[in-house]
C-alpha cells in the first residue's frame, strides 16, 4: 500500500504541476493546545477506513472492539495520527480540493485546517514534545519533507532531493526523523536530524523499503520491504543493523506501528482478501485480526500514554 501513497503522490503531484505553477503557499497558525503529561485516556487505534463509502477516521479500542467514526465528509480522510497527549488527532484530507492537513479533537470535535498550501500535504507525524508537526508536501513541486511548528504555523523544508521523499516518523527523543526516499533509485528508509542535516540511508536494497516508525524506547525500527518478492514487515535496530523479517503471509503487509509499550505491532494486510488492521507481538507471533469489514482498513497508530486496552 506503501506504492498506493506513492502513486498518489505522482498523480497530484502531476495535477498541481499542471493546474498550479509557480504555486503560492499560505499557513494558518495554529492554536497551541497540546499538553505534554502523559495520557490518561484509554488506549485507542485510530485508523482510516472506506467502510461507508469513503476514506473516513475511526477508532477503535485496541482488541478491535466499538469502531467509532469520527469524520463525515464525502473527500477522503486519510493518514491520520495522535497528538503526544493523545487528545487530538491530525490527518489529511482533500476536502477543500488539495490534501491538506487538518486537527480534530481525538472525539472528532473541532476539526480545523492546518495548511494552506496549493501543493498537497500529507502523512503528518506530531513530535513528541508536541510542538511540531512534520508532514511530506508537493508544495515545491517534488514532494519533499517538512517541519511545521505549532505555535508559529511556519513549515520548514527539511528535504531537497528530486525523488520522493515522504512518510516523516519522528525518533521517541524527538531529536531524529525517518522518513522514505528514492533519492537513490529505489525507496530506502533514510534518518536525519530533526533540523534536516546528516540524511543518511538505513537500507540498501533493491527492493522499496518504506513506512518507518520507531519503537517506543527509540532503538528500532519497523517498516514494510518488498525485498523478498511481496511487501511484508520487518524490524532493524535504528542503525540500519540486523534487519529481521516479522510476517511471511501470501499476501501483502505493511502500514506497521508500534503499540505505545513496545509489546505489539500493529500492521495493515490483504491475507484475508481485503485490507484489514492485524496486531502481533513485536517479534511477529500471534497474529491477530482486529477488523473485520469488505472496506479498505489502513493507517493505524495507537494512542500515546497508556499501555491497557480499554
Ligand atoms: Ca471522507
Ligand atoms: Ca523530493
Ligand atoms: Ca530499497
Ligand atoms: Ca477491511
Amino acid at each position: 500500500m506503501n506504492r498506493l501513497v506513492v502513486g498518489r503522490l505522482a498523480i497530484i503531484l502531476s495535477i498541481i504541476t499542471i493546474i498550479f505553477p509557480g504555486a503560492c503557499v499560505q499557513i494558518q497558525s495554529v492554536e497551541p493546545e497540546v499538553a505534554l503529561l502523559p495520557s490518561k485516556l484509554p488506549a485507542r487505534i485510530v485508523f482510516s477506513s472506506d467502510r461507508d463509502g469513503n476514506p473516513e477516521i475511526y477508532v477503535m479500542n485496541t482488541d478491535g472492539t466499538n469502531p467509532t467514526c469520527l469524520t463525515n465528509n464525502p473527500a477522503n480522510d486519510w493518514h491520520p495520527t495522535w497528538s503526544p497527549d493523545g487528545t487530538k488527532i491530525v490527518f489529511d484530507s482533500d476536502r477543500d480540493a488539495d490534501p491538506e492537513l487538518y486537527v480534530m479533537n481525538a472525539d472528532g470535535t473541532r476539526q480545523t485546517r492546518l495548511t494552506h498550501s496549493l501543493g498537497g500535504d500529507f502523512l503528518p507525524a506530531w513530535s513528541p514534545d508536541g510542538t511540531s508537526i512534520a508532514f511530506t508536501s508537493e508544495r515545491d513541486v517534488n514532494p519533499e519533507i517538512y517541519v511545521m511548528s505549532i505555535l508559529q504555523g511556519t513549515p520548514t523544508r527539511l528535504s531537497y532531493s528530486p525523488g520522493l521523499d515522504f512518510c516523516p516518523a519522528w525518533s521517541p527523543d524527538g531529536t531524529r526523523i525517518a522518513f522514505t526516499s528514492d533519492r537513490d533509485g529505489n525507496l530506502e528508509i533514510y534518518v536525519m536530524n530533526a533540523d534536516g542535516s546528516r540524511q543518511t540511508n538505513l537500507t540498501n536494497f533493491s527492493g522499496s523499503d518504506s513506512r518507518p516508525a520507531w519503537s517506543p524506547d527509540g532503538n528500532r525500527i519497523v517498516f514494510a520491504s518488498i525485498r523478498n518478492g511481496k511487501e511484508q514487515i520487518y524490524v532493524m535496530n535504528a542503525d540500519g543493523s540486523n534487519p529481521t523479517r516479522l510476517t511471511d503471509s501470501p499476501a501483502l503487509d505493511f502500514y506497521p506501528a508500534w503499540s505505545v509499550d513496545g509489546s505489539k505491532i500493529l500492521f495493515v494486510s490483504t491475507r484475508d482478501g481485503n485490507p484489514e488492521i492485524y496486531i502481533m507481538d513485536a517479534d511477529g507471533s500471534n497474529e491477530t485480526r482486529l477488523t473485520n469489514d469488505p472496506g479498505h482498513d489502513e493507517h493505524p497508530v495507537w494512542s500515546p500514554g497508556s499501555a491497557e486496552a480499554s
